[in-house]
């Protein structure tokens, strides 16, 4: 089973997706394992990431995620990478397939909603990162046999 952590960035929260996005992707079919509501300090914002620094973008990448709360979540299910950047949209909102969360809901790049992670490797990786073990939890739902093959 594949894991993914997924924010809703400052700009969704103060636009009131969250429940937009946590409703879309539980009508999916993918499991939330893990949930909080936080300002991230600067420090989890450099690590979340560190892979971009150097990047033009960064500076402004950074500011955006610390100016606001936002919503973190680890969600499961098979092929959860794909399926969840699926619902997101491509990054570039306006490159984003209609209905996608990124087209129904922005028009900037650096203003685009939500995180996703990008490979099962990242999916654990930022799992680990923004929540401990403790933190999440491990559980069947009655109606998983009709969702998961
Ligand atoms: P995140 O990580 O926010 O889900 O975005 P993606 O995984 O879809 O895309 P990414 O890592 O390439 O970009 C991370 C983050 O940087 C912002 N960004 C990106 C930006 O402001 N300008 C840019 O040119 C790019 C490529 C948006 C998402």
């Amino acid at each position: 089973m594949e894991h993914s952590l997924v924010l809703v960035k400052p700009d969704g929260v103060q636009r009131g997706l969250v429940g937009e996005v946590i409703s879309r992707l539980e009508r999916r079919g993918l499991r939330l394992v893990g949930a909080k509501f936080l300002q991230v300090s600067q420090a989890l914002a450099e690590e979340h990431y560190a892979v971009h620094k150097g990047k033009s973008f960064y500076p402004g990448l950074i500011a955006y995620i610390i100016s606001a709360p936002v919503m973190a979540m680890v969600w499961e299910g098979p092929n959860a990478i794909v399926a969840i950047r699926q619902t997101m949209g491509a990054t570039r909102p306006w490159e984003a397939a209609p209905g996608t969360i990124r087209h129904d809901f922005a028009l900037e790049v650096g203003r685009n909603i939500t995180h996703a992670s990008d490979s099962p490797e990242n999916g654990e990786k930022e799992a680990a990162l923004w929540f401990k073990p403790e933190e999440m939890v491990s559980w069947s739902r009655d109606i998983d046999k009709w969702i998961f093959e």
